[in-house]
């Protein structure tokens, strides 16, 4: 059985979801990050990187990378059209994962872990300050790509979207306003009432079943949230 490693609140929720939302059958298995876990000799024999997510097929094979997973996902479920129909869409979708998790996540990482980029901690104030400006406008940027339609590629659903609200949640805890963030509210709000893409949420209990749609007048607010 294919098994998949994942933290609560990390970037292999997009990878949880999508696998869900494949119709996959997979274990899930967790590796709490805020723990240490990466770094036990049980999960370095998976990812010597120490990072989540990692994918293990039957026949012990693994797979790291977010965007690699996903696109394995859309090609392997191609009946779920996770990737977009033509070649041309599917590469785009790529793309979109390639630019989450070569540009958005890092631009977060540089956040969090400065000194990881700059042993000078009198640099860090600056680089945590660039790094959050980055951020905000990526979010901005996503949030303005889902102006007038439902999801990050169009009208369909594909990869990007549970990869896209990976980030969402993330902004909250470097304390940006994204309550602004309306669109990606309302997608967070779509994904959420997918039973599929919940039913990973729920296992990892997730903070985006917690986030109310909070950026609008109170009357306009459709239900109350979970
Ligand atoms: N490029 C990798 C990044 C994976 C990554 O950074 N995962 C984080 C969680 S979001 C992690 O496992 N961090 C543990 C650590 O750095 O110790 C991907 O896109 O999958």
């Amino acid at each position: 059985m294919l098994t998949l490693y994942y933290s609560p609140r990390a970037c292999s929720m997009a990878s949880h979801v999508a696998l869900e939302e494949a119709g996959a059958i997979f274990e899930a298995k967790k590796v709490d990050i805020f723990t240490g876990e990466q770094r036990k000799s049980d999960y370095l024999a998976i990812n010597p990187r120490a990072k989540v997510p990692a994918l293990r097929f039957d026949d012990g094979r693994v797979l790291t990378e977010s965007t690699a997973i996903l696109g394995w996902i859309g090609t392997a479920y191609p009946d779920r059209n996770m990737l977009g129909v033509d070649p041309v869409d599917q590469a785009q979708t790529i793309a979109m994962c390639a630019w989450l998790s070569g540009t958005v996540h890092p631009a977060f990482g540089q956040f969090v872990h400065p000194e990881r980029l700059v042993a000078d901690p009198s640099a860090h104030s600056a680089l945590k300050a660039e790094a959050k400006a980055t951020f905000w406008r990526y979010l901005q940027e996503l949030d303005a790509r889902l102006s007038g339609r439902p999801w990050i590629m169009g009208n369909q659903f594909t990869v990007a979207d549970p990869y896209a609200l990976v980030f969402y949640p993330w902004g909250r805890e470097l304390g940006l306003p994204i309550k602004q963030l309306a669109n990606l509210n309302v997608m967070k709000d779509r994904l959420i009432e997918r039973p599929s893409a919940r039913r990973a949420l729920e296992r990892e209990q997730s903070v985006l079943l917690s986030m109310l749609p909070d950026h609008l007048p109170a009357e306009n607010i459709p239900h109350a949230g979970p």
